[in-house]
C-alpha cells in the first residue's frame, strides 16, 4: 500500500530533480477507457494475439485482417480523452524546465493533453503510410481522400497503405530512439508509468537510466519487469498517483 509518507518523498524527489525523464506505457491511457496493449483484443479478436498481428509478416500474409485490426482499434481509441495522468503530466513539464516524456504509446493523448516534449517510440495509431514509403521514410497517406473497398492503396505507388505505428521485427525511428537514451542517460530521475516493461529497447531505459545514476520511481497499480530496478514503486493507478504528487509540489 503506497503511504502519504511514500508520496512525500516521490515528491522531494521530482522537486529536487533537475533532468526529468518519464516512461509511459498503455497504462497511462487505461483511464481515458485505451484497453493496454495485452487486454485491447476483445470479441471476434480475442481469439489473436496482438504481438502476432502487429508484424510486418502478418500484414503480408493478410493485409485486410491487419488493417481491420488497427481500424478496430482506433474505432475503440476514438472517443478517448486525457484523462488526468496526462494533464498531471504536462502541468508538471511547465513546473520541471528539463522534462521528457518518452512514450511507448501510439495515441497522441498527451500531445492533446498539452505536454511539450515528447520521444513517440512506436509511431502513432492515427496516421497512415504507404508501406513502401515510396517518396520517402515515412510517406504519409491522408485515407479520407481515398475510396476503397478493403485496404487503401498507396496513390503514388499502388501499395498497400498500413498504419504509422513500428511493428514487432521493426526498428524503431533512430532520432526517436537516440534520442530516448540520451534523455534517459542524462536524466537524474525517471518515472516510469503504466508499462509491464516486457517491450524492447523501451524496456532498457530505465535500467539505462539507473546505470547513469538517476533515481527511478515507477508509478503501477502492479508488480512489472521494471519493479526490481525501481528505487521506489508507487502502487497506484497513474490518474491517482499524478495528480497527488502535482498537488505535494504545487503545496510549496
Ligand atoms: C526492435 C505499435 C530491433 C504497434 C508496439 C524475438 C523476435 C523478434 C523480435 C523480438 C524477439 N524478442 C524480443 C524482440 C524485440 C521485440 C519485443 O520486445 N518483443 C516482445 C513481445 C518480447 N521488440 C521489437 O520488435 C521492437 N523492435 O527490437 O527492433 C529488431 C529488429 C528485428 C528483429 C529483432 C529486433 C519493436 C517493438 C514495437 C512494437 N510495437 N506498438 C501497435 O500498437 O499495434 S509495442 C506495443 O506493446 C504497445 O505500443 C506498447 O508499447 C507495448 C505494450 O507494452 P506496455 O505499454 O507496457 O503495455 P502493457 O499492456 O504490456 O502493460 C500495461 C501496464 O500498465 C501493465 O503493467 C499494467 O499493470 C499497467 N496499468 C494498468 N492500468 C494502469 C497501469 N499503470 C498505471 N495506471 C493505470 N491505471
Amino acid at each position: 500500500m503506497t503511504t502519504h509518507t511514500d508520496y512525500q518523498q516521490a515528491a522531494d524527489r521530482v522537486r529536487a530533480a533537475q533532468r526529468i525523464a518519464v516512461l509511459t506505457g498503455a497504462g497511462v491511457s487505461k483511464e481515458s477507457g485505451i484497453p493496454t496493449f495485452r487486454d485491447a483484443l476483445t470479441g471476434l479478436w480475442a481469439q489473436y494475439d496482438p504481438t502476432a498481428l502487429a508484424t510486418p509478416l502478418a500484414f503480408a500474409r493478410d493485409p485486410k485482417l491487419v488493417w481491420d485490426f488497427y481500424e478496430f482499434r482506433r474505432d475503440l481509441m476514438r472517443p478517448a480523452q486525457p484523462n488526468a495522468a496526462h494533464h498531471a503530466l504536462a502541468e508538471l513539464e511547465q513546473l520541471k524546465p528539463n522534462f521528457h516524456i518518452i512514450t511507448q504509446n501510439v495515441d497522441d493523448l498527451h500531445e492533446r493533453a498539452g505536454s511539450q516534449s515528447v520521444i513517440r517510440l512506436h509511431g502513432r495509431i492515427g496516421a497512415n503510410k504507404c508501406s513502401r514509403n515510396c517518396q520517402g521514410n515515412p510517406t504519409l497517406i491522408d485515407v479520407a481522400r481515398l475510396t476503397y473497398e478493403d485496404v487503401p492503396r498507396c496513390p503514388y505507388c499502388d501499395a498497400f497503405v498500413r498504419p504509422d505505428v513500428v511493428w514487432f521485427g521493426e526498428n524503431l525511428p533512430a532520432d526517436a530512439i537516440d534520442a530516448a537514451f540520451d534523455v534517459s542517460q542524462r536524466a537524474d530521475l525517471m518515472l516510469v508509468i503504466g508499462t509491464s516493461g516486457l517491450v524492447t529497447p523501451a524496456a532498457d531505459l530505465p535500467a539505462r537510466a539507473k546505470r547513469s545514476g538517476a533515481h527511478v520511481i515507477e508509478i503501477n497499480p502492479h508488480e512489472s519487469a521494471i519493479t526490481s530496478i525501481a528505487d521506489m514503486w508507487i502502487a497506484a493507478p497513474a490518474g491517482e498517483a499524478l495528480p497527488r504528487l502535482l498537488d505535494l509540489l504545487k503545496a510549496d
